[in-house]
């Protein structure tokens, strides 16, 4: 069975309430009739405002990250269960701004996947290496210890999106070719048939995420094992962000 692309845009702590309902609406409005999922993924608090305002389910709806517990005296944090609640059918975990910003461990990611799990919702699950491991020669050795630590056991093809992001791709402009992409898109998919089995690694959606833009996309989203995109900053731009899915 061919993998369904899926394009998600990460929003990042962007928009205010009426700026994100007009993009939420926009994005709408262009993604009729893709055979794609399309994902948003809002700041927490224009979760809900965005659910309720979307009434064609064309979209997805995702959170940027969530708590390891269903709830609980943890001040200033969301469970998953709340996301549910909200309307998500999505996670992100362990985005590299959560690693760095939050001192996210592999183990710490793997914990907020499970609790993802939990309510049956898709996590999708962030690893890439920065530059210097990049340098080093050491990217698929980095890869390859984040997917341990960070992919549950009982991940699988329908609850499990992994995002492939090199850290020193995001928001800087710079982006792997779509050859060295490939290549380790490719890395991750072998690497997760040995800890995960041959079915569930061929089902598992494998998104690229850093600087992907339309200029870019189509060469990028042309690769065997890219299975569609992470978008950070064209995300916030109805245009460019169906600009990339048009390039499926
Ligand atoms: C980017 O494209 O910059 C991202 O981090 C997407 O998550």
């Amino acid at each position: 069975e061919p993998r369904r692309p899926v394009i998600a845009g990460n929003w990042k702590m962007n928009c205010l309430l009426d700026a994100g309902l007009d993009l939420a609406q926009a994005v709408e409005d262009g993604a009729g009739g893709r055979d794609c999922e399309i994902v948003i993924c809002p700041p927490h608090v224009l979760l809900h405002p965005v659910n309720v305002a979307l009434e064609d389910n064309l979209l997805g709806l995702g959170a940027q990250d969530c708590h390891v517990a269903e709830k609980g005296a943890h001040t200033g944090d969301v469970s998953a269960a709340m996301l549910a609640d909200a309307g998500c059918g999505y996670v992100i975990v362990g985005h590299s701004e959560r690693r760095v910003d939050h001192g996210e461990s592999d183990d710490l990611v793997r914990a907020k996947a499970e609790s993802v799990f939990a309510q049956e919702l898709v996590a999708i699950i962030c690893i890439g290496e920065t530059e210097a491991e990049r340098d080093d020669g050491r990217t698929e050795a980095v890869l390859a210890k984040q997917l341990d630590g960070s992919v549950p056991a009982g991940s699988n093809a329908a609850n499990t999106i992994i995002a492939y992001e090199p850290v020193w791709a995001i928001g800087t402009g710079k982006t792997p070719t779509a050859d060295e992409a490939q290549n380790v898109h490719s890395f991750i998919r072998r690497y997760l048939a040995e800890k995960l089995g041959d079915d569930i690694a061929s089902g598992m959606r494998i998104l690229y995420g850093g600087s992907m833009k339309p200029s870019n996309a189509a060469e990028l989203l042309a690769q065997a094992d890219i299975d569609g995109g992470l978008i950070g900053g064209a995300s916030l731009n109805a245009g460019d962000f169906h600009g990339i899915v048009e390039c499926l």
